[in-house]
């Protein structure tokens, strides 16, 4: 499907019943079209697809009528390699550690850590998660707020939702993007990278829309300025994606050289992010683990936790045994290097 394939399939002007209802865009066939006419027509897809959603017209007419087409943004879809992102990574996690986890995000995790003591006791009775682990997110998210991107939301999911890759996504997000305008967010507050993450966790709109939780009680989820809601959406997030209160993310382990990898390796296919799941072993418990001479550096989890096993940097080096909650930070961002700087960093940053 090229530039112009986006007629209004289902989505009839009597569908609308309002009065404003756009013509038939696809009866105008691409050759015929401007790109700024095309522009025009794309964006009364969008009114379409937002109606349908239950946006509010007053939303509608307020920020989809000047919203203006962002090409650069276009360039940076249309360069990135989808299927690699950040988690098709090729090389050593050793470097990787180095540059990401690095002494200050340590330094200014345990400081931002020791300042919120309390109140992240708080978060961690009411959603269960570690609170070294929220930091270590947040940390390596946005460096503690410091960078969470100053792209315009509407106007970068509207260009990427034009160009159409990944259209379906984009577009869901843009409305999702309107939504939260309806919930009162406003306009201005909604920056965040090229590809729509924003606030404190880069949470997509919809996740935003869905998880965004409210940390320090004044009944009021901002996760754009407040530390402690964007923490506590952190920790929601990971709650609904499956985070066990008391069990660690994982621990760095040891590999005997004769250990049998053909015997250990995971024959499933999963449905999520398959290249990064590929290279997780099958489940065993620690006690069979520890059978197998699989042995933690330092300390350990209890015999009876089921834990898989990542070498990724091959035989003779360090290596990972994970448990169920490292693949909760995996749904919050599918890369087996970044899950393993978050558990590496939130060690770090507990070790006070
Ligand atoms: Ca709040």
């Amino acid at each position: 499907m090229g530039f112009f394939g986006w007629g209004i399939v289902g989505l009839t002007a009597a569908s609308l019943g309002s009065a404003t209802a756009p013509l038939a865009v696809s009866a105008v066939t691409s050759n015929q079209l401007a790109p700024s006419d095309a522009w025009e027509g794309y964006k009364l897809r969008l009114e379409v697809l937002a109606r349908q959603e239950g946006v509010r017209d007053a939303t509608i007419q307020a920020n989809l009528p000047n919203l203006t087409k962002n090409d650069r943004i276009i360039e940076l879809e249309r360069t990135e390699p989808v299927a690699q992102t950040s988690n098709g990574v090729i090389g050593a996690l050793s470097p990787y550690l180095r540059s990401h986890v690095t002494a200050s995000l340590v330094r200014r995790g345990r400081g931002n850590y020791s300042e919120n003591y309390t109140a992240l006791g708080r978060l961690e009775s009411r959603y269960g998660v570690d609170p070294a682990v929220l930091m270590a997110i947040w940390g390596l998210e946005t460096s503690y707020g410091t960078v969470t991107g100053n792209t315009d939301l509407l106007q970068a999911l509207a260009s990427l939702g034009y160009y159409g890759r990944r259209r379906e996504l984009f577009e869901s997000e843009f409305v999702a993007a309107l939504k939260l305008i309806d919930e009162g967010v406003p306009r201005w507050r909604l920056k965040g990278s090229w590809a729509g993450a924003t606030g404190y966790p880069q949470f997509m709109p919809s996740v935003a829309l869905r998880l965004r939780a409210d940390g320090d009680g004044d009944g009021y989820a901002d996760i754009w300025t407040n530390e402690l809601d964007g923490l506590a959406s952190i920790a929601s997030y990971l709650r609904d994606a499956g985070w066990k209160p008391n069990v660690a993310w994982g621990v760095p382990v040891r590999t005997p050289s004769n250990l049998n990898r053909a015997a250990i390796a995971n024959r499933t296919t999963a449905q999520r992010c398959p290249q990064v799941y590929r290279r997780l072993s099958r489940w065993l418990t620690m006690r069979e683990w520890r059978a197998l001479g699989v042995n933690p550096v330092d300390r350990s989890l209890p015999d009876n936790e089921m834990a898989s096993l990542i070498e990724p940097d091959g035989p003779d080096q360090t290596a990972y045994l994970l448990t169920s909650n490292y693949r909760a930070i995996l749904d919050y961002n599918c890369s087996n290097f970044y899950a393993i700087s978050v558990g590496v960093l939130a060690d770090a940053i507990a070790r006070r």
